[in-house]
């Protein structure tokens, strides 16, 4: 990036929220892959007004731009791949409205999602797409990515919560989409395409969100298993019983495990898997979920491995066991230095299917290959622990990627529940989408940058749509 590039954006930003040093760049250089790839500078802009000249001036001057929340990403969505400017929004951070009664609230991207999610209870209303690194992600990310979480068996996810965008587009124009009420069919749908769209198709400066009312009781519980098979054979059980937990949480014992000698928690490791299940509601509605729970999970003739069910029984069991489950994912580091981390969908019933193969593909290639996540709605955590600087280890990495996605296309699954593709699933888009999609995408996103200034590289692998349906050929069952 040239010095007079260089500049013209510290006259639009001001020069104290530039930063071109090397030490600062490395900084915004990685996110949650430990992918790591240099920008050629890094922007704070403090309004929308700010963002709309940088997008006019990098349609001129033709430099990347890539806009960037925590970089909790899972799949690479805000690195620099093709260098430019990392557009960073923190400084983008104020909750700007709850209105209580309509339940609706109106935020910056910037806002940290736990800390909305605190300010609305104190209103006695809540906000519940909860992707496990809530304490840090942003408001903004989780709207790029159309994040998930535990409650999504319940409650759904980012998107179902988004009334409306404020959007800077490729060219610079303001865009508003949706709307303020509870619902609104005018025009497309331009507010679900922005969700989800990983940063590709515009720069979201606002966000509407609408809100329900805090459930006033909850009630937790551990399911320990004797086998993983048996905790994924629950899992539809459960929800075919009738009850529909807000939590529905699965960890196989590797997960327990590296979980227990991370933090000072002592999780039950002596069995083969573990449910997390939490049911919510106002106070009958929960007891009698939980009593339900508990009546089923007693048929000891129908699931004789499982070996106990156990009750929260205060706010301090309740807090360690999120705690556990929320730091796993940092914890799995302790295995291995890297990871390959998926986040497979498949039918619910075919979630044991899934792990037998896992465990089947984590021997045959003599890896580390653990699972957990979101069960309850067939969401499953893969990850696929190595060292990356090892080749051989790479390599079979890769492999063992490669045939996870193959499997969970012949399950009917889908490759990503919540983290997107970014560049890490790229190459495999075409495993799932037909030519006819990939073929409206591509010129969806012509249509909104026809330069490719906006996050490029990412979703799209410039050239391997047609080595992926390869891919697909060769699987088919
Ligand atoms: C979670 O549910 C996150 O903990 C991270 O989505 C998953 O590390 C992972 O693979
Ligand atoms: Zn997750």
């Amino acid at each position: 990036m040239n010095k007079n590039i260089i500049k013209k954006l510290q006259d639009i930003v001001g020069a104290k929220y530039l930063a071109t040093a090397r030490e600062d760049l490395m900084c915004y250089s990685y996110d949650g892959t430990g992918q790591e790839y240099m920008p050629s500078a890094v922007a704070f802009p403090g309004s929308a007004a700010e963002i709309s000249s940088i997008m006019k001036l990098a349609n001129q001057e033709l430099f990347p731009v890539i806009p960037r929340g925590a970089g909790t990403g899972m799949t690479g969505g805000s690195l620099p791949v093709a260098g430019g400017l990392v557009l960073v929004m923190s400084r983008l951070n104020r909750i700007l409205e709850i209105d209580a009664e309509n339940q609706v609230a109106e935020v910056e991207p910037g806002v940290i999602t736990g800390q909305f999610q605190s300010a609305v209870r104190k209103q006695g209303l809540f906000y519940p797409p909860d992707p496990a690194s809530h304490n840090f992600c942003t408001m903004g990310g989780n709207v790029a990515e159309c994040s998930g979480g535990p409650s999504a068996v319940k409650y759904g996810v980012t998107r179902d919560y988004i009334l409306g965008l404020e959007v800077v587009l490729p060219d610079g124009k303001l865009l508003h989409t949706g709307v303020r009420t509870a619902k609104g069919v005018v025009g497309y749908d331009l507010t679900r395409l922005i969700t989800g769209s990983e940063g590709t198709l515009g720069i979201i400066t606002k966000i509407t969100v609408r809100l329900l009312a805090l459930p006033t009781h909850k009630k937790t519980y551990l399911v320990l298993c004797d086998s993983i098979r048996l905790a994924a054979v629950l899992v539809a059980e459960i929800l075919k019983s009738g009850i529909l937990p807000n939590t529905l949480e699965y960890m196989d014992q590797t997960a327990l495990h590296v979980v227990n000698d991370y933090l000072p928690l002592e999780l039950p490791h002596n069995t083969g898997g573990l449910l997390l299940v939490e049911v919510d509601g106002n106070e009958r509605s929960t007891e009698e979920q939980g009593e339900k729970l508990l009546k089923l999970l007693a048929d000891r003739q129908a699931y004789p491995g499982i070996l106990e069910v156990r009750q929260a029984n205060n706010d301090k069991e309740v807090k360690d066991l999120w705690k556990a489950r929320r730091s796993i994912s940092p914890a799995t580091f302790k295995l291995r230095p890297h990871k390959i981390s998926e986040d497979v969908v498949v039918p619910k019933t075919k979630i044991p299917r899934l792990v037998d193969f896992t465990e089947k593909l984590s021997r045959e290639l003599g890896m580390i290959i653990l699972t957990f996540g979101h069960a309850g709605d067939g969401n499953i955590h893969v990850n696929i622990m190595l060292d990356k600087n090892d080749p051989e280890e790479n390599r079979k990495g890769e492999t063992a990627k490669r045939r996870l996605f193959e499997y969970v296309m012949s399950l009917s699954g889908t490759l990503s529940g919540e983290h997107g593709i970014g560049i890490t699933k790229a190459p495999f888009l075409g495993l799932e989408l037909d030519e006819a999609s990939l073929k409206l995408m591509r010129n969806i996103k012509k249509v909104f940058d026809p330069n490719n200034i906006l996050n490029p590289g990412k979703i799209f692998a410039e050239h391997n749509d047609s080595a992926a349906k390869t891919l697909k050929t060769a699987s088919s069952p």
